[in-house]
């Protein structure tokens, strides 16, 4: 990815005209936004989409996607892009040693602190398989080795996602055409998606909302399913991370609209997106306030051309340009 969020805001920063103590101060809350570090735990069985689904949000080739029956990913996998650390670790179901192993590795990871003496992971996306009857091993993971080594804020730090909703019944009930389940399909999924919430509120107390989604699937290069609900997936992830940490995916997210653009139609994803991101812009450049909240309500109407137009005239100054550089920078996309 060529272009870089944080320089869009510092060169609306630095192109305004203000007083100097202004851009210094403006300048200072930049840079700890940029210095703000984000580590996602993805886990999941084997073959549930890992791989899949970090290429899916963070663009191509991040993740090797397995096609053979060996699982591709061993260890815990470390990927690296600016400051969103990925930590793409195997689930449960190989074997009782490997097992073991796994669940080892991953409750260590889960205590890890960072420099600040802070957990080092923030967040754990758990992946599961719309397509698979028994979700025994997926149970066991986050019941028994996720659940209870999450520390204190336990439901903000854990997000279950059930992959492959395309296939979920075989491939039956899919429309292909307009890349949605069909009725029955969305009932099985939605059936999916309360049976796994009372399983957990069973076994651990925990209230999560699982949802589902398809990471989509390529073939020597061609997108042969494109991504369903990937925008709420997003949107979700979003809602789990600190406001303050949450900008940092938006450098690092997939810039082809295909990929965003098919979801329920539950909620408006890509608007919420849009202003979860917009909202930590100007909460964390500290011009917050009247100017903040102007924006947050205008970016809730939706059309991103109409707000920047009624923005420009109703506010001055940097915020409109920093919101419209931010705007510049998804190109479209949210
Ligand atoms: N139809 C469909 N296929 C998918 C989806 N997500 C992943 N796949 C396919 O499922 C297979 C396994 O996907 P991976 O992303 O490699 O799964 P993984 O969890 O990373 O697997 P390991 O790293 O081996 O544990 C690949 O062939 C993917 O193309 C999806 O949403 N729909
Ligand atoms: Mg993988």
């Amino acid at each position: 990815m060529s272009r870089n969020i944080f320089k869009e805001i510092e060169k609306s920063v630095m192109n305004e005209q203000m007083e100097e103590t202004t851009r210094q101060k403006l300048l200072g809350n930049l840079l700890r936004m940029k210095d703000q570090k984000i580590n996602l735990m993805v886990t999941g069985a084997t073959g549930v989409g890992k791989s899949s689904t970090i290429n899916a949000l963070f663009g191509e080739e991040v993740a090797k996607v397995g096609t053979s029956v060996n699982p591709e990913t061993m260890g815990i996998d470390k990927y690296k892009l600016d400051n969103l650390v990925i930590w793409d670790t195997p689930g449960l179901g190989d074997g009782k040693e490997a097992d073991n192993r796994h669940s080892k590795r991953i409750i260590d990871k889960l205590y890890e602190k960072d420099r600040n003496g802070d957990l080092l992971i923030d967040l754990v996306l758990v992946i599961l398989d719309g397509s698979s009857r028994d979700l025994g091993t997926s149970y066991e993971l986050i019941n028994s080795v996720i659940i209870p080594n999450l520390g204190e804020n336990k439901k903000n730090r854990i997000l279950v996602a059930i992959n492959q909703a395309d296939v979920a019944m075989k491939g039956k009930y899919w429309n292909a055409q307009e890349n949605r389940p069909e009725r029955k399909l969305q009932n099985f999924l939605e059936d999916k998606v309360a049976s796994v919430r009372r399983r957990i509120k069973e076994a651990t107390g925990i209230d999560v909302e699982p949802i589902y989604y398809s990471a989509g699937d390529k073939e020597e290069g061609y997108m042969q399913q494109k991504p369903y609900n990937l925008s709420k997936l997003l949107y979700y992830i979003l809602q789990h991370t600190p406001e303050e940490k949450r900008l940092v995916y938006a450098q690092n997210i997939n810039k082809e609209e295909a990929m965003w653009k098919d979801n329920d139609d539950l909620q408006d994803y890509r608007a919420g997106i849009l202003e979860t991101f917009m909202e930590s812009v100007t909460r964390g450049m500290a011009i917050g306030g009247t100017i903040g909240q102007a924006i947050g309500s205008l970016v809730g109407l939706g059309s991103v051309g109409r707000v920047i137009g009624t923005v420009g005239g109703a506010i001055v100054g940097v915020g409109a340009n920093i919101i419209s550089g931010v705007v510049d920078f998804f190109g479209g996309i949210f």
